[in-house]
């Protein structure tokens, strides 16, 4: 009985140790087969790599140009106009309603009860920012009025039985 156990281990041990030795001989010799492949995939990847960072980095930039970031930035070039404002139920108390036109306005928004959304509309009635009034927070708005006239303030937020009535105007005149 323990001679046929050891005979079969052996078989079995021969077994695998032929097994390890076939693999370690054809490992080595894919290797040399996949040589001049994995060159010229690396040699392709590394071509790519570059096409796409010179494709997108300047892309990536370009995009980035048009976020609102710059905006503060550009305010450096005068203290903005800030604007505080407080939605209410159902009014919006601001402590200006004037500003200049071409130059920084900061608009600083909060809510004494409860959500209102502060909305700015040109002249002709297109939406030019707008941001969330929330109790307990300030939300900022960061924007420089190009035209003169007089822009209107709707509430965006449906916040009770008069939300209709909560309007108001910001004018913007000559610096
Ligand atoms: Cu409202």
């Amino acid at each position: 009985m323990q001679e046929t156990a050891w005979m079969v281990s052996l078989v079995l041990m021969l077994l695998i140790t032929f097994g390890v030795i076939f693999v370690a001989i054809n490992s080595d010799k894919r290797q040399e087969d996949y040589g001049p492949l994995v060159k010229s995939a690396y040699g392709f990847r590394t071509k790519l790599f570059w096409a796409v960072a010179l494709v997108f980095l300047p892309a990536m930039i370009f995009n980035l140009m048009d976020l609102p970031y710059d905006v503060s930035r550009a305010a450096g070039k005068g203290a903005p106009q800030v604007i505080n404002v407080t939605g209410h139920m159902w009014y919006w108390e601001m402590d200006r309603d004037e500003v200049s036109v071409g130059q920084p306005v900061e608009i600083h928004i909060t809510s004494a009860d409860v959500n209102h959304g502060f909305g700015i509309y040109d002249p002709s009635l297109r939406l030019v920012a707008q941001a969330q009034a929330m109790p307990g927070y300030t939300n900022v708005i960061r924007h420089t009025f190009d035209k003169e006239g007089t822009y209107r303030v709707l509430c965006m937020e449906y916040c009770g039985v008069a939300h209709h009535n909560m309007m108001t105007e910001i004018k913007v005149g000559k610096s």
